[in-house]
């Protein structure tokens, strides 16, 4: 299988820290890698496109085609295929559902919100999206309340 990334970005980077966190060994899973350029539209191929739903890294291709897309599906992959007697994502019901209200919390409080700001305040993707100043403005004032 091969992961398609670009590790300096944060949701690479929630796949490659999970990674670590299972502690598996990435060559006895045959996990091969695949860095892209993204500022320079890598993703926006229609080769890309034809593996990833949304267009975006991460992306886990199975070797037998199947491709999944969403940093938080990909772990959850790896978690089911390497550690099913002890779960990243929690083993009790409550645990489960404290992982789910952390995930939640973190994307929709903090993560997204950060995004909206980095991508319209620098406009590094302004090639393929309208960046709004000003929301990222507010979006940067969101993320700050909250920490
Ligand atoms: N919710 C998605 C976010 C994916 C995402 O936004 N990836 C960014 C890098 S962090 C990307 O591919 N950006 C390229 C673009 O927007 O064209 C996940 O967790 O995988």
């Amino acid at each position: 299988m091969k992961l398609y990334e670009l590790a300096m970005t944060p949701s690479a980077r929630r796949v490659n820290i999970f990674l670590k966190e299972l502690g598996l060994d990435e060559q006895e899973i045959g996990l091969k890698r695949e860095s892209l350029n993204l500022r320079a539209g890598d993703n926006l191929s229609d080769q890309f496109k034809a593996i990833s739903v949304n267009g975006r890294i991460p992306v886990l291709a199975l070797d037998d085609g199947q491709t999944l897309c969403e940093s938080v599906a990909i772990c959850r992959y790896f978690d089911e295929i390497t550690a099913p007697a002890h779960s990243l994502f929690g083993d009790t019901p409550l645990e489960k559902a404290q992982v789910e209200m952390w995930q939640r919390i973190c994307e929709l409080q903090g993560l997204f919100v950060a995004f909206q700001a980095f991508r319209n305040i620098t406009k590094v993707y302004e090639d393929r999206e309208r960046c709004v100043e000003a929301w990222g403005q507010e979006c940067s004032g969101i993320v700050n309340l909250a920490t």
